[in-house]
């Protein structure tokens, strides 16, 4: 585990705000896990940053591989704010990968943070990100663009949808 320290610092100084890094000590793992109340100044509804379900996405054994059609698995997710808007990034592969925003998503949040702060090195290692914005995230794998690529939609909470009905009468 500390060996590993070193590789990721410089990094993690860029995000020190909005990334908080776990060394999960004991679980033989890193993990990268961004806190939206770490956001000055914004106010988020509590079950939207603690949403009871979470959604994983495997980056699977041989996603490196150009042939291999399976990387992101599942390459399209949709979420639901306060359901399931936390996701979480689980490698299972030997060879490095990234979850990278093609930028400009509905969150420049997760533009910066999925960017260069979630480099998943080895099996176990895992970015964990809670969305708190409507709107659809692509992202890629930057040494692996060609062909590791995956989507996030993420679709308003219900409560929000029930308060848009009623104003829209
Ligand atoms: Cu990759």
């Amino acid at each position: 585990m500390a060996q590993k320290v070193p590789k990721h610092s410089a990094i993690i100084g860029i995000t020190l705000l909005a990334v908080i890094v776990s060394s999960a000590a004991g679980l033989g793992y890193y993990q990268y896990v961004w806190l939206p109340s770490a956001v000055a100044g914004e106010t988020i509804p509590p079950e939207i940053l603690n949403p009871p379900q979470n959604v994983t996405v495997s980056l699977v054994a041989g996603a490196y591989v150009p042939s291999q059609v399976e990387n992101f698995v599942p390459k399209n997710i949709t979420v639901v704010l306060s359901v399931n808007n936390t996701v979480i990034w689980s490698m299972e592969d030997t060879v490095a990968h990234t979850v990278t925003s093609v930028g400009r998503t509905p969150s420049p949040k997760f533009d910066e943070t999925a960017i260069t702060s979630n480099f998943l090195f080895t099996e176990g290692d895992r970015f964990i990100y809670t969305f708190t914005n409507p709107g659809v995230y692509n992202y890629y794998c930057v040494p692996h663009s060609a062909w590791m690529r995956g989507t996030v939609t993420v679709l308003p909470a219900p409560s929000q949808l029930d308060e848009q009905s009623v104003e829209h009468g």
